[in-house]
């Protein structure tokens, strides 16, 4: 008997790939630069926001749409910063979609934000497949989840431009190599940057603040609708 092919995985992914072309059509008329933001749980996703907005605030104009299976701690974290969040609660979904995204946008106000970061659901896997219209990916990596972590989840650490290396305060008690976490990641994606930071001490900040405001600088550049009338 003949098979029959069911396409249903790629459906999906096509769906998906329209919705997050017209996500990222509406941040570019904006001039916003978006990030999507992915790790494993409790890599530090969050700590990295509060650290971020800290040494940004007042220069950038900056909101975050945060994905969690349930609750809105992230979200309470974000705006104790003083900046605009809004939660996205997947009910068991393991990773957020370009649809999830645009319903997040209708309870933004786009008036004078700069730079969106969109922290993923914690999870190693889905979230790499998913495009949500963001112009980049950016991977957290702990130093406590372990070294081998790129050579068992290659796809997330292909493509990501950054990949952070978090916790560094923590290695002279954990037995991760961080060389071997360089190595794999240049191997997977020999274009992308690797930065070690600590969010705890602050360490290592200053190459990834210095990323993140050439990116805004470069997508304010290129804004074709008013700033004043991003709000839809
Ligand atoms: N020692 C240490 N702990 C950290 C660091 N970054 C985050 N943490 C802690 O790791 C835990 C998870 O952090 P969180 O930002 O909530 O991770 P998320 O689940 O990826 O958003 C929290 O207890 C943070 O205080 C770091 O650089 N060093
Ligand atoms: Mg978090």
């Amino acid at each position: 008997m003949a098979e029959i092919a069911v396409p249903v995985v790629r459906n999906i992914l096509q769906a998906n790939e329209r919705l997050a072309s017209e996500n990222r059509r509406r941040f570019d008329e904006a001039g916003i630069f978006v990030i999507n933001l992915m790790s494993s749980p409790g890599a530090g996703k969050t700590s990295l926001l509060e650290k971020t907005i800290d040494a940004l605030a007042g220069r950038i104009g900056i909101a975050v749409i945060e994905g969690d299976l349930q609750s809105s701690c992230d979200a309470e974290r974000i705006q104790k910063k003083g900046v605009q969040a809004v939660q996205i609660n997947t009910d068991g979904g393991c990773h957020l979609d370009g649809n999830m995204i645009q319903i997040a946008l209708s309870a933004i106000d786009l008036t004078g934000v700069d730079l969106l970061i969109i922290e993923n659901v914690g999870n190693l896997v889905c979230p790499a497949e998913f495009n949500l219209g963001e112009h980049e990916k950016v991977t957290i990596l702990s130093v406590a989840e372990g070294d081998d972590k790129p050579v068992k989840y290659p796809l997330m650490f292909q493509i990501c431009s950054v990949l952070l290396v978090n916790k560094i305060d923590l290695l002279p008690y954990t037995d991760c190599d961080v060389a071997k976490i360089r190595q794999t990641a240049k191997h997977l994606n020999p274009a992308g940057k690797v930065f070690e930071i600590s969010c705890r001490t602050g360490e290592g900040f200053a190459p990834w603040l210095y990323w993140i405001e050439e990116k805004v600088r470069e997508h304010r550049k290129n804004r074709t609708s008013s700033p004043h009338s991003d709000k839809r």
